[in-house]
């Protein structure tokens, strides 16, 4: 596709140096160790570095910025409450390298687009406000007052409220996100996409719908009392290492780990805890009994195999392969969910799976035997067509067994970002729900906007069609976290105005409206002082726990400012004389936003002094005991879609995923240790026949190629790795691979871009081309 303003592609298509290494046998040890160390000290400077370590995670310290895994309830490492990914997120915000305006003026905003996102994060801290003006190579500096101006005086010249998108990244905070969308509806709109419109959007959808409510119904010491995790989708080893410590006390206590991945990832097989002694010198723990390679998309076929093979030993020789009573008091829908099932055959389904017989009746015998069940995912199942399918499909699992609302069984959907769970409670949502926002007029005394506002995909292709014309970013990478690169790129590009609220530079500053402003924010492990009073904010993390967060680190510029301040600021300024309170002394005392919080939504009474309790407070979560708050109070089967995924010849199901060392799009460096990937990221994963079979060598160079709905999209330059995964399934890392996703292939019903369903073609290179 032709970038309508500039020659570059919006992402950079260079090589480096690709080395392989063994893939190691397990997760963590000393590498992790000396990996962490190595990452602190060349961002941070030891001192500083540990200064935050000592302090993440703690009661009283701040959340990590990483993943939104839980901290413990009780105890917590006194060696430490972080892990490898923990420790380089930190590195990253902690890190005493500035982006100043010195920086902005010597590159050019058409050289930096050339640089690659890992060489872009790595420029350090944004220091101060800066703004590129139309027809301006450089960004330069501004003023606050002038850049909140500026913002104030585009929005209010926009014909409509509705041309104006708002998006949150799932990093910030519940103070900053509550009067974020506070804002943006006193301003008139619910144009609130986010992150999680591409992240765990399926999973809220299917739970919401079965369930009641889009959340996680375990808590931590679940893991401790259950027969079986069954992970689906998801590389806790990676992108949620903490998770391993949890797992291995399944595992202590006797219970067992099924996982589900076309990929053996090392992290789900073997560990060592890192702040273990007695792990770092002995032998690495089993994690996983057994592991299942299912084809890419094969999800729903294996779990509906599974489904009927429970079904038929409940009628033959186990009465107690199902928990009849339960079926009857809690569900609804049991009948058409078993008519619907019965039309199919195991062998098919499980042939469709592409998990070989034996496996599956393993798998299937072990889950017969299983009372307490907990089944974890990610982005493996809510990245597809059919993702809501796909949780709806394990949902109808564990409502069979009756292992939802009890001590050991439950659904635990493993969020991405460390709030953006939290940011979703606090209102942070395109749908307009009518409850929610009858109150907050009420409690603010405005007419709230009754109508949806844009998703992600939605506000790409109103941009595209020039209905967007102000994007205001709040954290998040939105260019390079989005599906279809170019075509994104051309709807940002029409706007008339861009921001972007940030830490550190990135794509999203690159790829622009008329005119850009950057506003340099407060990280998670920066000391907040508001008028000489330090603030501390809150998050919710996967389990529903809602806890203090409160940094301690000197903020490397004296220009940054806090997020809420960011956005009361924005909001006195845009709504002027329309403002029914006044935004600037709400935000500058926390307490004042969480008593608002506290007035508005459930769970939150009492908000202040409950989250100042050491390890927080848990949120009313009715599924947890067999309150189902679905319309009719049960819970609800649902009949299910496997794959409608056809590859013709030469074709392949690509799934784009995360290396070892990348936060989404902010790259810490180019290794994916647990894959034995070093020094490079455009690399694609094949099964070294079908590598044969196309006639491409290993490590030559290719051409990715997906044809979706007669539009064409091409990625250059990626090294073809043969590698242990299904036939017929590639593997790439994100963001590089984003161009290929087409902005059309969503998931039903969530609307999430079905990153992990991309059908490819791949084509070696010729010289020349
Ligand atoms: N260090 C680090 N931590 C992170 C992040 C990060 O980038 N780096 N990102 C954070 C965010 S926002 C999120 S959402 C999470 C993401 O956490 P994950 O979901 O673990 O991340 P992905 O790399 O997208 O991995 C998806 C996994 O699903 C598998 N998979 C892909 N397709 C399928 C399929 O069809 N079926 C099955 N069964 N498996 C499949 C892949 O092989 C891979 O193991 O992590 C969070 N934590
Ligand atoms: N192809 C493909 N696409 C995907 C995915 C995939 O698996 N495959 N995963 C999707 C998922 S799960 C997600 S969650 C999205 C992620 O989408 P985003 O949340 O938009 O992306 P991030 O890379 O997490 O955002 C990184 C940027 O956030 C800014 N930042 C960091 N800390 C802070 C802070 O404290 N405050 C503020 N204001 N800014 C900060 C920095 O400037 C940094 O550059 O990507 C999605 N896109
Ligand atoms: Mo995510």
């Amino acid at each position: 596709m032709k970038t309508k303003k500039g020659n570059y592609p919006t992402t950079p298509e260079m090589l480096s140096d690709l080395k392989l290494k063994d893939i190691p046998e397990f997760a963590t040890g000393f590498k992790a160790i000396k990996s962490t160390m190595e990452h602190i000290s060349r961002e941070a400077g030891i001192g500083r570095g540990l200064l935050g370590l000592n302090k993440m995670n703690q009661k009283g310290g701040f959340d990590c910025p990483g993943c939104a895994w839980p901290d413990p309830d009780g105890h917590r490492s006194n060696l430490g409450e972080y892990c490898e990914n923990g420790a380089k997120a930190l590195a990253e915000e902690a890190t005493t390298l500035q982006a100043t305006p010195e920086f902005f003026k010597n590159h050019r905003v058409s050289e930096l687009l050339q640089w690659t996102d890992y060489e872009l994060g790595k420029s350090g801290r944004i220091t101060e406000p800066m703004i590129l003006e139309p027809g301006d190579h450089n960004y330069k500096p501004i003023s606050w007052n002038g850049a909140f101006k500026k913002i104030a005086d585009e929005l209010n010249a926009l014909p409509s409220p509705d041309d104006a998108i708002f998006y949150t990244s799932g990093r910030t905070s519940n103070e900053a996100a509550f009067l974020h969308q506070l804002f943006v509806r006193q301003f008139g709109t619910n144009n609130l996409p986010d992150c999680s419109n591409m992240c765990h959007e399926s999973s809220g959808s299917a739970l919401s719908e079965t369930i009641g409510i889009g959340k996680a119904t375990i808590k931590l010491d679940d893991f401790s009392k259950t027969d079986l995790v069954i992970i689906m989708g998801q590389n806790p080893g990676t992108n949620h290492p903490r998770m391993l410590s949890a797992l291995e006390e399944t595992k202590r206590h006797g219970g067992k780990i099924i996982a589900i991945n076309p990929l053996p990832e090392v992290g789900l097989l073997k560990f060592k805890h890192p702040q273990k002694l007695s792990d770092m010198l002995g032998k690495p723990k089993e994690l996983t009994d057994i592991f299942l390679q299912v084809k890419i998309n094969g999800d729903v076929a294996l779990l509906k195999a599974i489904l009927l093979f429970l079904i038929n030993e409940a009628e033959k020789n186990h009465p107690d392969a199902l928990d009849r009573e339960f079926i009857q008091h809690y569900t609804e829908n049991f009948d058409l969910f078993l008519s619907d099932l019965k039309l199919n055959s195991i062998r098919d389904l499980v042939t469709r799976s592409g998990v070989p017989y034996n496996r599956f009746l393993e798998a299937s015998e072990l889950i017969l035997r299983s009372k307490k069940i907990i089944i974890c995912w990610a982005m493996g199942l809510t990245q597809h067509k059919n993702a809501v399918d796909n949780v709806r499909e394990a949902v109808n699992l564990l409502l069979l067994k009756g292992s939802i609302g009890i001590e050991g069984g439950g659904v635990c959907p493993v969020r991405g970002h460390s709030n953006v769970q939290g940011d979703r409670t606090m209102g942070i949502w395109e749908v307009a729900q009518k409850d929610f926002l009858d109150k907050l007029g009420v409690r603010f005394q405005f007419s709230p906007p009754y109508h949806n506002g844009y998703d992600v995909v939605r506000a790409i292709k109103a941009m595209e069609r020039q209905k967007g014309k102000v994007f205001i970013g709040l954290g998040g990478n939105f260019i390079s976290a989005t599906p279809d690169t170019e075509l994104t790129a051309n709807a940002l590009r029409n706007c008339k105005l861009t921001v972007q609220v940030s830490t550190k530079p990135n794509r999203s500053h690159l790829v622009h409206g008329d005119t850009a402003i950057i506003l340099p924010c407060l990280g998670r492990s920066d000391k907040d002082l508001q008028n000489g009073i330090p603030q501390f904010v809150s998050v919710e993390n996967s389990m529903g726990i809602v806890h203090s967060s409160q940094g301690n680190l000197q903020p490397v510029s004296k220009h940054l400012m806090s997020e809420p301040m960011i956005i009361a600021r924005l909001a006195q300024e845009t709504l002027g004389p329309n403002a029914t309170f006044d935004w600037v002394q709400m935000a500058s005392k926390y307490d004042l936003i969480r008593d608002a919080i506290s007035e508005v939504i459930p769970g939150f009474e009492d908000y202040n002094r409950k989250v100042r309790q050491p390890a927080g407070f848990y949120l009313p979560n009715g599924p947890r005991e067999r309150k189902f708050t679905t319309p009719s109070g049960k819970a609800q089967f649902t009949t299910n879609k496997p794959s409608d995924v056809t590859l013709k010849d030469g074709e392949f199901i690509m799934m784009t995923i995360r290396s070892h060392d990348q936060y989404n799009t902010t790259i810490y460096g180019l290794d994916d240790r647990y894959r034995g990937i070093h020094n490079e990221r455009r690399v694609v994963l094949m099964n070294r026949e079908d590598l044969q079979l196309a006639k491409i060598p290993e490590q030559s160079i290719v051409d990715l190629q997906s044809d979706f709905e007669g539009e064409k999209r091409v990625a250059k330059n990626f090294i073809a790795l043969g590698y242990d995964i299904p036939r017929g399934c590639v593997a790439t890392y994100f963001p590089e691979a984003n161009v290929l996703v087409p902005i059309n292939n969503v998931a039903r019903k969530s609307n999430t871009p079905a990153s992990k369903s991309v059908v490819v073609s791949i084509r070696k290179r010729t010289e020349g081309t």
